[in-house]
């Protein structure tokens, strides 16, 4: 059997936890058009009869502009150091800039077996991949290219093969109904990211912590769940909440009716807006909110 961790790197916005779900089968991680959508190394795991997969989604590379980026980076970089293979994810369709010739060479130079994620080809002409693998190639970039669409479930199979390949013989690190290392309650709080990242525009999104103060299941099977939604400023409060509170009665919405499919029954939501001036600039409240490279 083979087995090992596998780092999913790659520029934000690039589709790593789009590939990641698609690869596990499983939505573990969640994924919006905005950028820096992860904030925290999230794994899951993909069991076959002769290999397990585990795979370590990361925040995507971003330049950095305080103290959460700078730990979102620390954490992709930490990870990258612990893993059995890297699979480097590059968006195709954005082209092919100096920076992720740079990005890719560096991975690279780990060490470690490392295959490219060529992913959203379903967006762009067909005659721009072999065009794309020539200039990787020639700017030094040995590592395999797989072409994949990770939104339409295109060439999945074979680059799940390839990764399985890259693993050591070992047996399986995890049991095989194992599907994530995550928690129901950190998963309801990111489903609760995910709706507020789809809905709002610009910094309102980015400057946004969600604690979950009650998660508890009833005897009955129904769930209770109370979570506050913490942003940066006064005027990014309002626009949460809307006119009569009904911007946030729809996003909860939403986010209940994922929760609901997450954990197969009803759930409860009862959610607040709370202002922390500049919290990701804060070590304390950082680490009061969960962001913790050191895990
Ligand atoms: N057309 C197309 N869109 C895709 C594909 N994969 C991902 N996307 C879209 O690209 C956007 C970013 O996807 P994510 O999976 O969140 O990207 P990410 O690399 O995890 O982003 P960060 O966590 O912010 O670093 C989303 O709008 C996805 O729906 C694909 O294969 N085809
Ligand atoms: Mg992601």
């Amino acid at each position: 059997m083979r087995s090992g961790y596998v780092a999913v790197i790659g520029k934000a916005n690039a589709g790593k936890s789009t590939l990641v779900n698609v690869l596990v089968g499983e939505k573990v991680a969640i994924v919006s058009p905005k950028p820096q959508t992860t904030r925290d190394r999230i794994m899951g795991v993909l069991t076959r009869e002769n290999y397990q997969i585990v795979f370590v989604d990361t925040p995507g590379i971003y330049r950095q502009r305080n103290a959460l980026t700078a730990l979102m980076m620390k954490t992709t970089e930490l990870t990258a150091e612990g893993v059995d293979a890297i699979v480097y994810v590059h968006d195709g369709h954005a082209g092919i800039k100096d920076d992720d010739i740079a990005l890719m060479k560096k991975y690279m130079a780990c060490g470690l077996p490392m295959l490219i994620a060529y992913t959203k080809i379903d967006i762009m002409p067909k005659e721009q991949l072999p065009a794309d693998a020539k200039k990787l190639f020639d700017a030094g970039v040995t590592a395999d290219v797989y072409p994949v669409s990770a939104r339409k479930g295109m060439r999945v199979k074979q680059i799940e093969q390839a990764i399985a390949d890259m693993l050591p013989e070992e047996d399986a690190i995890f049991p095989e109904n194992v599907i994530s290392d995550r928690s129901e309650k950190f998963m309801a709080a990111e489903l609760m990211r995910e709706k507020i990242l789809l809905k709002y525009e610009k910094e309102i999104p980015h400057g946004v912590a969600i604690i979950v103060n009650t998660f508890e299941r009833h005897e009955n099977g129904t769930y209770e769940i109370s979570l506050d939604i913490v942003c940066e400023k006064k005027n990014h409060k309002a626009i949460l909440i809307g006119k009569q509170g009904a911007a946030l009665k729809e996003v909860a919405s939403f986010a209940r009716q994922d929760m609901e499919k997450l954990l197969g029954a009803k759930v409860y939501l009862t959610v607040f807006v709370k202002v922390r001036e500049e919290w990701r600039d804060s070590a304390r409240l950082l680490k009061e909110f969960g962001y913790d490279s050191e895990e």
